[in-house]
């Protein structure tokens, strides 16, 4: 065999042992979930075939020729009874696009189709897209919402990162051809985790949004905003209304968005998000959850204090490091509830629950106090049950 030959075999066994790993439940959590030991997908889960050119002659040392840097943010939906992500892909060269990876069950043996989404584009280029949710809604129709970023017409030229955040909109009936709608309008200069409600509210179709003033700083923004649209072809909201600010001393001091679509359940509509606060190392993102009520969307009934999900281990360790990041779960019929999550814009992981559980945890957890005093008062009243359960 020669060298070619020799690393062609190498690659595809290491990538072939990657992606058919098991992956098994990590130790004693908290019993409100469960972490996986590894991650679902990573930048090596990319096919090879995306990488390389395996033709001995053009690339006779078979070097990479296409770098990829990361594979995280993934939206997540059950199609055809199989787990699909769309998956934020990065190239080395910082470009995101789509990609749908698909597993039997959820939590290993995940596998990139064997193409990116070729995604359609308005008549203004992206430069940038990410993050997508995609959301199975009751008009017929899958919708993907995503970032689409391209640079601030009014940058001045010594500044090379100024940009515009926008939401963009896509429709599928198979995960595989997309039909690109116009962006959507609403009165914030900048959008960014806008999210889709899976049925219609007033005949209407309705948005989570996160208004924002500059790309990064949500400024006098912030917040997870909700706002109504007669049409998602051409979709418009004239009104934000705000359903969970950002709040001093909290894990969402500095900005909060929304997560993946709410869940309906019989208690609520059930919601998975993210919170932002600011450190001496830089930005921190946890992941937190609440509840709105069934019939308004906009009146949160339950919030548990702080974090559901924070970065932990390895997790903590990447290009954007202290992150964690979700916009894909899937609820089964058995009630079994996947969570996928990204951490430091790196990879991907699952974390499972069940719906039963969640509920308990969203409805029966103590609210933030907002106070140092108050947080002890909690734990005061849990010592004191726990004394009167001991006795009897
Ligand atoms: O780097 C962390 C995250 O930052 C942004 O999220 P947000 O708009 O809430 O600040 C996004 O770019 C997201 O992709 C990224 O994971």
């Amino acid at each position: 065999m020669n060298n070619f030959e020799q690393r062609l075999k190498d690659l595809t066994d290491s990538y072939k042992e990657l992606i058919s790993k098991e992956n098994t439940k990590s130790a004693l959590g908290n019993g409100i979930y469960s972490r996986y030991e590894y991650p679902v997908l990573t930048a090596a889960h990319t096919p090879l075939n995306w990488r390389y050119d395996f033709d001995p002659e053009r690339n006779p040392n078979l070097l990479e020729r296409i770098g990829i840097n990361a594979t995280f943010n993934a939206g997540a939906i059950k199609f055809q009874n199989k787990y699909m992500l769309l998956v934020r892909v990065e190239g080395a060269d910082r470009k995101s696009f789509f990609a749908v990876a698909e597993s039997p069950n959820g939590i290993d043996h995940f596998t990139f189709w064997d193409q990116p989404v070729i995604l359609p584009e308005t008549d203004e280029p992206d430069t940038n897209v990410y993050d997508m949710r995609i959301v199975a809604h009751e008009d017929g129709w899958m919708y993907g919402l995503f970032c689409t970023e391209r640079k601030d017409p009014n940058a001045p030229a010594h500044d090379q990162s100024m940009a515009v955040a926008q939401c963009g909109i896509v429709r599928t009936r198979d995960l595989k051809t997309w039909e690109r709608l116009p962006d959507l309008k609403t009165p914030s200069p900048q959008q960014r985790n806008v999210v889709l409600h899976p049925e219609f509210v007033n005949g209407k179709y309705a948005f989570y949004t996160r208004p924002q003033d500059g790309f990064i700083e949500s400024g006098t923004g912030g917040g997870i905003g909700f706002g109504l649209s007669d049409s998602i072809e051409h979709a418009v909201i004239e009104k934000e209304t705000i359903v969970d600010n950002k709040n001093y001393h909290t894990v969402y001091e500095a900005k909060n968005g929304m997560g993946p679509e709410p869940l309906k359940t019989e208690h609520g509509w059930l919601f998975l998000a993210h919170g932002v606060r600011n450190t001496a190392a830089g930005l921190r993102y946890v992941l937190y959850m609440f509840m709105t009520d069934l019939n308004d969307l906009t009146k949160v009934i339950y919030k548990p204090a702080g974090y559901f999900i924070a970065p932990e281990g390895e997790e903590r360790i990447g290009d954007v490091s202290n992150v964690v990041f979700s916009n894909g779960w899937i609820l089964d019929e058995d009630g079994t509830i996947y969570i996928y999550y990204a951490s430091s814009d790196t990879r991907m992981h699952v974390a499972t629950s069940t719906l039963a559980v969640l509920l308990d945890y969203v409805m029966n957890t103590p609210a933030d106090g907002f106070r140092s005093a108050a947080s002890v008062q909690t734990i005061l009243q849990n010592i004191e049950s726990n004394q009167l359960v001991q006795k009897n």
